[in-house]
């Protein structure tokens, strides 16, 4: 295997514990309510936290790989090299911001658009999942294992909302899915989302618009732990729909 993935991948394992730890040290300011706020959008928030957390993730992986790109959501692009960094600070901002405990840092690692590794950090579980291509998915240091199931055991699946999108497609998905006997969550991090349907706690995710950043570690995480994952193009993002295969027609 490339060793220069597996340094990637160990860089990525750190980095995502030490951003972490840092959003996390962010949390009494936000305790004390001294820490400022930026609304970017409808819903898109940015505060110090996200700021410096990317902050020290970029100038880390141009330390020790300054041949590879970056593209990051609050710091923007770099898109030289071979490689891309895609990161997410903090994914699940708005739940960082309100003191909700499901929030992530996301790294993944990109050649021409497909991610060679990822890794989830979640510093309010201490949970690391993790993946380089062909050789397997990970929480800690435990091997995940697809359970691919079939229709009668899909039971509950995890949704994200973008205003960007049709109200009444992700309405018309939530009649889908109660029509099948299969209950949903949506919980504001697609990067969380997509390692709990690795890691089996959710049977399937689908969002129709999100960014690179939001999702790249999540789809090498689903892919190597024996899921399907479809990616679709969109105006500056994608739409994302992955889980166990006899979700395929009903997450449309
Ligand atoms: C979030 C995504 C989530 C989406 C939110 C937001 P952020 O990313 O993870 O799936 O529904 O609108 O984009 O902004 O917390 O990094």
């Amino acid at each position: 295997m490339n060793i220069a993935l597996h340094d990637r991948l160990a860089t990525a394992k750190k980095l995502a514990r030490d951003a972490g730890a840092l959003a996390l040290s962010y949390q009494e300011r936000l305790r004390r309510n001294d820490l400022v706020i930026i609304e970017k959008g409808v819903q898109d928030f940015v505060s110090e936290a996200d700021q410096t957390t990317e902050r020290l993730i970029r100038d880390e992986l141009a330390r020790q790989h300054p041949e590879d790109g970056f593209l990051g959501e609050e710091t923007g692009s770099c898109l030289h090299g071979q490689g891309v960094w895609v990161v997410d600070p903090i994914d699940g901002t708005n739940n960082y911001l309100r003191q909700h405990r499901h929030w992530c840092v996301s790294i993944a690692y990109v050649v021409d658009g497909e991610p060679l590794l990822g890794v989830i950090y979640d510093p309010s579980n201490d949970e690391l999942f993790s993946a380089l291509i062909g050789q397997g998915a990970y929480l800690n240091d435990c091997r995940l294992h697809a359970d691919h199931g079939n229709a009668d055991r899909v039971r509950i699946v995890n949704l994200g909302y973008s205003a960007k999108t049709e109200l009444q497609h992700y309405l018309r998905t939530i009649e889908r899915l109660f029509e099948q006997g299969i209950d949903h969550r949506r919980h504001g991090s697609a990067a969380l989302g997509l390692a709990h349907v690795a890691a089996g706690r959710f049977d399937g995710y689908m969002e129709a618009f999100i960014n690179a950043w939001d999702i790249m570690a999540g789809v090498i995480i689903v892919r190597e732990a024996g899921l399907w994952v479809e990616l679709q193009t969109r105006p500056g993002g994608y739409a994302i729909r992955a889980g166990v295969p006899a979700l395929a027609p009903i997450l449309v």
